[in-house]
């Protein structure tokens, strides 16, 4: 396999912009490249993976040499961080200089990646070391993402080079996406969207990202007014884009200048979607993907950006549909709903210690159930429909398993018992709803508590957007709860 970066010893242009703060490519290969050198025998490490310069550097030089890399969601509240750093065992974490660390990392060996220091600043994209002899086997994990299921922890998504090579090659090619593209966007760096589509994506191609810090409108517009060809965003970004742009002349001028707009991680509404096509003539592009396959499908570049479809499978993906007894459904049109199975060099090869969780994950014939449900138009291009487990929330483009929200807020002392559900919202897409039964019922604890509990356990954005009570939980004769009976609204 070629390097995953092939660029990283030839291009001279600006690889990374976080704010104003950059690296060119010589730079990021001479600072990327001496800190390889010092990881090569690390074993895993964990990367503390704030929106900045140093969580791109650190990941990269991971890579360069080879060894895996476990980002952290710097907002994960102690129960979730100490999870994953007993499940990963990583042998240091690095973080940007002055990080104030939580207490699950005490104890942990701290590397602070410092862009500056780190290498030798050079400018005239030499010889500098590339942290690694030559690419590793492309089976060698790269990347280890935390994702979360119906019940339990999360667990980690085991990525290798290959994968994120397929990946980066099949967008390359749905997205014509080159040297020349300046990415712009505002995602988290610990899931596969930011940091493998937003960060390494553009590096592969010897392009550049501006990373807008978090994700502001304003943002958008400037990057896009001033260079930017490519937006990434999750639908709630795009939510937001459209209602602001009745008020913001200038997003629309940026977005309609631009080469392409990209959303994913969940489905953009065909209302979002019609808003923004009126207002700026640019259609969004939707794409399909999953931590454990990465990318799967896409609208083409050169295809029809069709409203609430994921457009057809990328090159190299396998996708079918199957019913519930597993055979695959050939038919196509609104009526012939299956779950997406997939299969291709994209895939994950396992998650981390869960050989149970691994083997239930396939199908046999080595296809992965996504969960996800679909139908296909009659040209092929995939329309996604719904999820097989109504325990799994999508918030802001995030999944959050109801079950680990459930456990958190039952080490609450007010909680007796507690069901997790989601509800559609126009900016989250979901909403996280708490149905509680309080231990007391005189004196229910407040929504206010039992939100920052499970922010301060999991992650804030994890938390309850809103909290009901009840006298009990619907349960049926095992005793089992039955969430469907919950009242609505
Ligand atoms: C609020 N905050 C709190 C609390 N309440 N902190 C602690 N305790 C509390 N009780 C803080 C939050 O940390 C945050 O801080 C701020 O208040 C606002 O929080 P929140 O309301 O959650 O943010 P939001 O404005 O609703 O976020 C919307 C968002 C976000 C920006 C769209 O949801 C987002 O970044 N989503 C991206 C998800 C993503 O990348 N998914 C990809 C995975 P502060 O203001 O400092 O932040 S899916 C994937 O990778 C697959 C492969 C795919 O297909 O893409
Ligand atoms: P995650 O496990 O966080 O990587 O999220 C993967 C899930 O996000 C998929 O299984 C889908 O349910 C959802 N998803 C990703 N992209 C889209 C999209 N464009 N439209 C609808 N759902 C999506």
């Amino acid at each position: 396999m070629e390097p995953l970066f092939p660029a990283l010893d030839a291009a001279h242009g600006e690889a990374l912009r976080f704010g104003d703060r950059s690296l060119t490519y010589p730079e990021l290969a001479s600072i990327a490249g001496s800190l390889a050198e010092r990881l090569r025998d690390a074993g895993r490490v964990a990367v503390w993976a704030t929106p900045s310069l140093e969580t791109a550097v650190g990941v990269v030089a991971a890579l360069l040499a080879g060894v895996p890399a476990v980002p952290l969601n710097p907002k994960s509240g102690d129960s979730e961080l100490t999870h994953i750093l007993r499940d990963s065992a990583p042998s240091l974490v690095l973080v940007e200089p002055g990080a104030q660390l939580p207490p699950a990392l005490v104890g942990l060996e701290r590397h602070e990646v410092d862009v500056r220091q780190d290498g030798v600043l050079r400018q005239d994209g030499g010889d500098h070391p590339t942290g690694t002899p030559g690419e590793p086997d492309p089976e060698t994990p790269a990347l280890i993402v935390y994702t979360s299921g119906t019940t339990g922890p999360p667990k980690g998504a085991v990525v290798p080079r290959r994968a994120i090579a397929a990946t980066l090659d099949a967008l390359e090619d749905a997205w014509q996406w080159t040297a020349d593209d300046v990415l712009v966007h505002g995602l988290p760096l610990f899931h596969v969207h930011g940091l493998i589509l937003g960060t390494l994506g553009p590096l592969r191609r010897g392009g550049s990202v501006r990373h807008l810090g978090r994700f502001s409108t304003e943002g958008v517009a400037r990057e896009l007014g001033s260079g930017a060809t490519m937006l990434f965003g999750v639908p709630t970004m795009y939510h937001r884009i459209a209602e602001a742009l009745p008020g913001e002349p200038e997003l629309a001028k940026a977005l309609a200048g631009a080469r392409l707009l990209v959303s994913g991680s969940a489905a953009l509404p065909v209302h979002d979607h019609e808003r923004i096509a009126a207002a700026t003539g640019r259609r969004v592009v939707e794409r399909y993907g999953m931590t454990e396959t990465l990318m799967n499908t896409s609208v083409r570049a050169d295809g029809e950006a069709r409203a609430g479809t994921v457009g057809v499978p990328l090159p190299g993906v396998d996708l079918r549909l199957v019913d519930e007894a597993g055979t695959e459904i050939t038919e196509r049109g609104p009526e012939a709903v299956g779950e997406i199975q997939v299969r291709g060099p994209n895939l994950f090869t396992q998650y981390l210690n869960r050989p149970d969780a691994t083997a239930e994950a396939f199908a046999p014939g080595g296809w992965f159930r996504t969960g996800d449900m679909a139908v296909r138009d009659p040209d092929g291009y995939v329309r996604i429909v719904g999820r097989k487990a109504t325990d799994l929330i999508k918030s802001g483009g995030y999944k959050i398993g109801a079950g680990e929200i459930e456990n958190a807020l039952l080490s609450h002392s007010g909680v007796r018992e507690a069901a997790v559900t989601g509800e559609p919202d126009p900016d989250l897409g979901e909403r996280i709803v708490a149905w509680i039964v309080p231990a007391d019922a005189d004196a229910p604890p407040p929504a206010e508590d039992l939100a920052n509990h499970v922010a301060s356990a999991l992650a804030p954005h994890k938390r309850p957007r809103v909290v009901r009570y009840l006298e009990a939980l619907p349960r049926n004769d095992m005793g089992k709860i039955m969430k469907r009976a919950l009242p609505t609204g």
